[in-house]
């Protein structure tokens, strides 16, 4: 009897987790999952972000908006020059026409040039890291604008609002 009970659950288990897989909740399917360039495009983002986050005390420090400390200056840059690299593999023409991105199409027709730009945003992300570790805040700071007006350079030409 306790046999057939439980031969009878591990069928209606069994049962249960067909249905969900074929009417399921949820990227099952090959066709519900995210596609390469989704994910690429949401890792994108993520970078951003994250550049975005850690940005936002050293913007605070070189605007005066917040008095400058030193070690959290130099950590805010370390990440930033650690996590910006990261954006050369977040461009694959995977990404290409892709919704919800702010991205200009131009762009695929100008890659040399935004590769270009990236690069001198990596470049001063580095310098930003190297200067904030001397603790000097007016070399700090003016690395830092440097850094931003990279970021600026790229989203004018680039990015739509
Ligand atoms: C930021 C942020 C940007 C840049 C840009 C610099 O903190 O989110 O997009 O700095 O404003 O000019």
């Amino acid at each position: 009897m306790s046999f057939h009970r439980t031969w009878f659950h591990r069928t209606l288990g069994a049962l249960a987790v067909a249905v969900t897989l074929s009417f399921g909740a949820g990227p099952v399917s090959a066709q519900d999952r995210p596609s390469k360039g989704e994910q690429m495009l949401k890792y994108r983002k993520a970078v951003y972000q994250t550049m975005a986050w850690n940005f936002g005390p050293m913007a605070a420090m070189a605007q005066d908006k917040m008095p400058f400390d030193a070690k959290e200056f130099a950590l805010r840059a370390e990440r930033v020059a650690f996590i910006a690299p990261l954006l050369k593999e977040a461009y694959g023409p995977e990404t290409r026409d892709l919704p919800g991105s702010k991205l200009k199409p131009e762009m695929w027709n100008q890659r040399s040039d935004f590769d270009h730009r990236l690069q001198v945003l990596l470049d001063r992300t580095s310098e930003l890291a190297r200067t904030a570790k001397t603790g000097d805040a007016a070399q700090s700071k003016s690395a830092f604008i440097a850094t931003a007006n990279a970021c600026k350079a790229c989203h004018e030409q680039y990015r739509n609002d």
